[in-house]
């Protein structure tokens, strides 16, 4: 493509397990027929352009799926974890999310401690994609 694909959405709550996971993630709601990178971790961008974060953009691990690890899986999210920024109040801003390197696909855990395991990795993936 010559750049990197980005998908845009107003951030919206999830189910709230990101924070107690180590990973708070921006979930993005997207409008109907966003092209969406197929289910994955990705590493990139989480890109601002607000009042709030002008200009802003921080490297992230991005994950799109149904989070088959946990009961009830259902929607498809996009989320993106930005790197180090634990602190963002990121609810109700519009937000882009630019996809630079795939790292892996979705996988369904048998548990959440091998889930966070492995976004440890996914974290430092991200880093070297976005260094
Ligand atoms: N969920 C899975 O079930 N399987 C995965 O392989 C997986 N990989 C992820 C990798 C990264 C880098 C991130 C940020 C999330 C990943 N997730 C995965 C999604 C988490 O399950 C999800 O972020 C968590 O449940 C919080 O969801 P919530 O924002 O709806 O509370």
């Amino acid at each position: 493509l010559g750049r990197p694909h980005r998908v845009e959405g107003v951030v919206v709550r999830g189910h709230q397990r990101g924070r107690a996971l180590g990973f708070p993630t921006a979930n993005l709601e997207t409008l109907p027929h966003t092209a969406i990178p197929a289910d994955g971790v990705y590493g990139g961008w989480l890109v601002a352009d607000t009042d709030r974060y002008p200009g802003f953009r921080w490297p992230a691990a991005i994950s799109i799926g149904t989070n088959p690890t946990f009961e009830g899986a259902g929607e498809r999210t996009v989320e993106a974890y930005a790197l180090d920024r634990d602190d963002l109040d990121l609810y109700g801003e519009h937000m882009g999310v630019d996809f630079t390197a795939r790292i892996r696909d979705t996988l369904k855990f048998d548990s959440i401690d091998a889930l966070i395991e492995e976004m440890h990795r996914d974290v430092d993936r991200a880093r070297e994609i976005t260094a």
